[in-house]
C-alpha cells in the first residue's frame, strides 16, 4: 500500500462543541473537510503510531464513506489496529464499551447524535479517549489548535475495505478487526441487570414499545429486548437503521417520538414505552399516561439502584449537569452520598467516573449513564427501569408517585428556541448577564431571586476550570431559571431555557409542569426578553 501526503490548508470553524464536531453533511463532504479534521485529531493527540483505535458510527448518510477515510488515514499514520463495527456501525455506548474492554487507545465515533441525518442533514465526528469517554476539554482544545495549523494529511491508497462480515483483514501494515456491533454490549448488559426477572416480567404479560427511530439502537434493542428477554416481536419499532432515519428527527422526546407518545397516552397503551436517539446514548422513558422527565428518571434510578445486581452495593456518588433538575440531589442527600454538578456534556463526567467519585450520571437532555461505560447509554437506562419495575411490580405512574411522596417533586421543563439569529441569541445572553449583580433580592410574582451567576466548574479531580457554562438565576425555595446556548447545533443559535420549581406539598404533585412552572416561565420572559429579542413568541420544542 502506498501512502500519499496531501498538502492542505486550515479550514475555519473546526472547533469541537458539546459533543464532537457537527456540521451539515455537505460541509463534511466538501474538499478535505473530513480529512483535515481526522488528521488534526491524530496531530492533537500526539499521533496514532502503534495505537489501537475503535471505529463506528450511527449509520447516517456518509457514515460508510467516512469510515473508509478514517481507516485509510489511520493506516497512513501508522496505527497498529482498528476495531470496527460491522457495516461501520456502533452505538456510542457500545463504542465506549469496546474501547475499554479491548484496552484501545481511543476511538472515532461518526455521529451527529440526535441531529437529523441525510444529504441535507447533519454529520459529526467525535474522538473518545482510552477511558472510553469523550475527549476532555484539554484534548479537544489541542485538536482545535491542530485544525488551525494543519498543512498536510496522510492517507493510504486502497480500495474500500469490505465491512459487511466479521473478519480480520490488513490494510498495509494495519490490522482491521470487523466485529459484531452488538455482541460485547449485550454481554455487558447481561452482567449488570437481572435478566431472569425481566424475562419473567415480559412473561407475565407486561407490554412494552421501544421506538428505535430508525437509528442505531434498532439492532441492539431487538437483540436484547426481543431475542434475549422475550419481549413480543414488534416491541421494537422503527428498528431498521436508515441513512436518513426515515426522514425523522432521531431525538427521543415527546415531540419527535410522537407515535410512541400517542400510544403511551392512550388508555389501551402498553405498560412501558422507551425511545433512543441517533447514536443510542439518549433515552426517553414513558409509562401509560405518565411521562418521566429525564431529571426525574436519574433520581428514580439513584433511589432504586440497589435493586439492580450491577449496583447492589450502592452508589459511590452521583453527578448531574448543571441545568439538570435537582431531583437527584434530594436522593443523594438521603443516601448520604456526594452529588456533583458539572457543565453540560458527558465529557465532564469522565474524571468523576474514573476517580470512583460517581457511579450514576445524568443530564436533563434524555441522557443517563453509569460507570459501566464512559458515555450516556440509552438502552442501559431502559433496562435499568425494566429491572426496577420487575422487582417492584408496580406501574411507572405508581413508582413516580411514591418517589415524589418521599422526596418532593422538582417540576422541570426545557424550552428550546432553535435556529435563532446568532446575534439575537447572544443579545439575550448578554442582557441577562448584565443583570446578574442586580437580580438578587428582586421579585417576580411570588418568586424572589436569591442569587444569580454564570456557572463555572472546577474539576475536583484534575483541577481544570471550565467557564461560561450557562447563566443561572436561583430563586428562594430552590426554583431556578437557567439559560445557555447549544453547542451541538449547525444552524444559527439554539437558545435553551431551563425551568425548575421545587414542590413539597403532596396536594400539588399532579400538575402539568407547564402550569406548575408558569411563574418561572413568566420571570424568564421578563428577565431575558426572549420574545422581543428573538422575534419568537413560543419555543420550538418543549421537553
Ligand atoms: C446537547 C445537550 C447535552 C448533551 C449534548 C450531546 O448539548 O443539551 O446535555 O450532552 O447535546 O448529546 P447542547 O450543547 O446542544 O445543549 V448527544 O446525544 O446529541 O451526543
Ligand atoms: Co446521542
Amino acid at each position: 500500500t502506498s501512502i500519499r501526503t496531501i498538502p492542505t490548508e486550515p479550514i475555519e470553524g473546526q472547533k469541537p462543541g458539546t459533543s464532537g464536531l457537527r456540521k451539515k453533511t455537505e460541509v463534511f463532504q466538501t474538499h478535505h473537510y473530513l480529512e483535515n479534521f481526522i488528521q488534526s485529531i491524530w496531530n492533537g493527540i500526539g499521533g496514532v503510531e502503534g495505537k489501537t483505535l475503535v471505529l463506528g458510527g450511527d449509520g447516517r448518510h456518509f457514515n460508510s464513506q467516512a469510515a473508509q477515510v478514517v481507516l485509510r488515514m489511520a493506516a497512513a499514520s501508522g496505527a497498529k489496529k482498528v476495531i470496527v463495527g460491522k457495516r461501520a456501525l456502533l452505538s456510542t455506548p457500545a463504542a465506549s464499551n469496546l474501547i475499554r474492554k479491548r484496552g484501545a487507545d481511543g476511538g472515532i465515533i461518526l455521529s451527529a447524535s440526535h441531529n437529523p441525518g441525510g444529504p441535507k442533514g447533519d454529520f459529526g465526528v467525535k474522538f473518545n479517549a482510552a477511558n472510553g469517554g469523550p475527549a476532555a476539554e484539554g484534548i479537544t482544545g489541542k485538536i482545535f489548535d491542530a485544525t488551525k495549523e494543519i498543512a498536510e494529511f496522510h492517507i493510504a491508497e486502497s480500495q474500500d475495505i469490505g465491512l459487511r462480515m466479521t473478519d480480520t483483514v490488513m490494510l498495509g501494515e494495519m490490522e482491521i478487526e470487523i466485529v459484531d456491533p452488538v455482541d460485547d454490549y449485550a454481554e455487558l448488559m447481561a452482567e449488570l441487570f437481572d435478566f431472569d426477572a425481566i424475562r419473567a416480567l415480559f412473561k407475565s404479560g407486561f407490554r412494552m414499545r421501544f421506538d428505535a427511530m430508525h437509528a442505531v439502537t434498532g439492532p441492539y434493542a431487538t437483540r436484547v429486548l426481543e431475542e434475549t428477554l422475550g419481549a413480543s416481536p414488534g416491541t421494537v419499532f422503527n428498528a431498521i437503521p436508515l441513512p436518513d432515519f426515515g426522514e425523522g428527527h432521531p431525538d427521543p422526546n415527546p415531540t419527535w417520538a410522537k407515535q410512541l407518545w400517542d400510544e403511551m397516552m392512550s388508555d389501551s397503551g402498553p405498560d412501558f414505552g422507551a425511545a433512543s436517539d441517533g447514536d443510542g446514548d439518549r433515552n426517553m422513558v414513558v409509562g401509560r399516561h405518565c411521562y418521566v422527565s429525564p431529571s426525574d428518571s436519574l433520581a428514580v434510578l439513584a433511589a432504586n439502584a440497589t435493586l439492580v445486581p450491577g449496583y447492589k452495593d450502592g452508589l459511590k456518588g452521583v453527578a448531574r449537569s448543571m441545568p439538570t433538575s435537582q431531583a437527584v440531589d434530594r436522593v443523594a442527600e438521603k443516601l448520604g452520598i456526594d452529588c456533583y454538578e458539572t457543565p453540560t456534556g458527558w465529557k465532564f463526567f469522565g474524571n468523576l467516573l474514573d476517580a470512583g467519585r460517581a457511579t450514576l450520571c445524568g443530564e436533563e437532555s434524555f441522557g443517563t449513564g453509569s460507570d459501566h461505560v464512559r458515555e450516556k447509554d440509552g438502552l442501559w437506562a431502559v433496562l435499568f427501569w425494566l429491572n426496577i419495575l420487575a422487582v417492584k411490580k408496580c406501574s411507572v405512574a405508581e413508582l413516580m408517585e411514591s418517589h415524589w411522596a418521599a422526596y418532593g417533586r422538582n417540576y422541570y421543563s426545557r424550552h428550546d428556541y432553535e435556529a435563532v439569529d446568532s446575534d439575537a441569541a447572544a443579545g439575550v445572553m448578554e442582557h441577562v448577564r448584565s443583570q446578574l449583580t442586580t437580580l438578587p433580592g428582586t421579585s417576580f410574582g411570588s418568586l424572589t431571586v436569591a442569587a444569580a451567576d454564570e456557572f463555572a466548574y472546577d474539576d475536583p479531580v484534575d483541577g481544570s476550570r471550565a467557564e461560561g457554562q450557562g447563566l443561572r438565576v436561583l430563586f428562594e425555595g430552590g426554583g431556578r431559571l437557567v439559560l445557555r446556548l447549544s453547542g451541538t447545533g449547525t444552524e444559527g443559535a439554539t437558545l435553551r431555557v431551563y425551568l425548575e420549581k421545587v414542590e413539597t406539598d403532596p396536594a400539588a404533585f399532579g400538575l402539568d409542569p407547564q402550569e406548575a412552572l408558569a411563574e418561572v416561565i413568566a420571570a424568564a420572559e421578563t428577565i431575558a426578553e426572549i420574545t422581543s429579542r428573538t422575534g419568537r413568541d413560543a419555543p420550538d420544542v418543549i421537553t
